[in-house]
């Protein structure tokens, strides 16, 4: 079974986007995400691959014509398909049916591979509904207990045990998985988030250091029509100056900080908050630039509560260390594909979980002309994206030749 990949491509973008605004709200084991999902699983079959889903959701594809006795590492390609709050198509699934049409190409070319070929759909990578980013992956390669995963909660309060079940998956399954064993290289075809390349298909040099971290300010409730601003202890304040400083340290350092989502109590229009809750995402090129933004925001954010007499703490939500791709495996990449730029991202991915648990991991970026991201008007020109399954391509078949 083969289809052109535009209109693959086609399908799986209709499937969960919201009319009114383009994007889509792909939390992992949300009905969108398991209709994604689905979607994948249908085309997996319709190409007799066989597939292997371990107990969080991730799923590997295989396509293995030679039929070798016993098991052997394969060479496996793919992404996700979760995506952020009110995300872009690209971000995940372009890595998704790059590999399902590079398999078809490959297949059409009668290529029979010595190695099986797998295709990957690692579940919650964005971490937008669980708050832990690359959280399938990391199940998956041991880094996160299977407690601590089972435990967390999205902003229901349901629980991911509760949310699996509710999603026919039986938490019992959730641990270390038997995939990462399998898989002897990770290639991970995704769409540029930011404006370097210039050129339709890139190689990543490495994955910048980052993480997210929870600031808790907490002040003093009071009527906000009656309480002189002098006798305030408004966290909302102290969280307004830290998000001020956090942007002017960021510029500075040549680093990213946001403040993305908030919750404010108790959230009403005539009282002053009580407490403050705000989520900041940092990220900067090496390790040493990562703590120092952040030990000046947080010394900011400390000056800032003494003045307000409010106070706040940090707690360190996840962080993920920098991660340098296998400059082999890199280069031999750059090889496959006459001298294709080379460059790092500020976007964690699977791909870094993957390298960090020692599998031989590489990343393909496909060129995004606006460079945007995480929003509905992310976008890549058909043209570079028909380019980077042309690349993967290429690579997975000189991978597993
Ligand atoms: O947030 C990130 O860096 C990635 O897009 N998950
Ligand atoms: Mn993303
Ligand atoms: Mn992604
Ligand atoms: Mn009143």
């Amino acid at each position: 079974m083969s289809e052109s990949f535009e209109n693959l491509w086609a399908a799986l973008a209709a499937v969960g986007r919201d009319p009114d605004t383009g994007g889509y709200r792909r939390g992992g084991w949300t009905p969108s995400e398991r209709a994604a999902t689905d979607w994948f699983l249908d085309q997996c079959a319709a190409r007799d691959l066989t597939v292997e889903t371990d107990g969080i959701g991730n799923t590997i594809a295989w396509w293995d014509p030679a039929q070798a006795a016993g098991d052997r590492p394969g060479v496996v390609t793919g992404s996700h398909l979760d995506s952020v709050i009110d995300g872009g198509a690209f971000d995940g699934p372009l890595g998704v049916v790059s590999a399902l049409s590079a398999i078809d190409l490959l297949r059409a070319e009668g290529f029979v591979p010595s190695v099986p070929i797998g295709v990957g759909a690692f579940v919650e990578e964005e971490g937008s509904r669980f708050g832990m980013p690359c959280l399938g992956s990391r199940v998956a390669a041991g880094v996160i207990p299977r407690e601590k995963a089972l435990a967390l909660t999205d902003r229901t309060g349901l629980t991911l045990a509760e949310a699996l079940g509710r999603s026919g998956i039986d938490p019992a399954g959730v641990g270390p998985s038997p995939l990462p064993a399998k898989m002897g290289a990770f290639v991970e075809l995704h769409v540029e988030q930011g404006r370097a390349l210039t050129a339709p298909v890139g190689v990543a040099s490495s994955i910048w250091p980052h993480g997210r971290f929870r600031f808790t300010f907490t002040g003093e409730a009071n009527h906000a029509g009656t309480t002189l601003m002098e006798d305030r202890h408004d966290p909302m304040l102290t969280y307004a100056m830290t998000a001020l400083a956090a942007n002017k340290q960021a510029r500075l350092a040549g680093a990213r900080a946001t403040f993305g989502r908030l919750s404010v109590e108790p959230n009403g229009t005539n009282a002053i908050p009580s407490r403050v809750i705000a989520w900041l995402d940092a990220r900067a090129a090496t390790e040493d630039a990562l703590q120092s933004l952040l030990g000046a925001i947080t010394r900011l954010a400390t000056e800032r509560a003494e003045r307000d007499g409010t106070t706040v703490e940090l707690v360190p939500e996840s962080v993920t260390p920098i991660v340098d791709f296998e400059a082999g495996l890199r280069d031999r990449l750059v090889g496959v594909l006459d001298g294709a730029p080379v460059l790092p991202t500020g976007a964690g991915h699977d791909a870094g979980v993957f390298s960090d648990a020692g599998i031989p991991t590489a990343m393909l970026f496909v060129r995004n002309p606006t460079g945007v991201s995480h929003s509905p008007a992310e976008y890549a020109e058909m043209d570079d994206c028909l380019a980077g399954v042309d690349a993967l391509t290429a690579v997975l078949k000189d991978l597993a030749r």
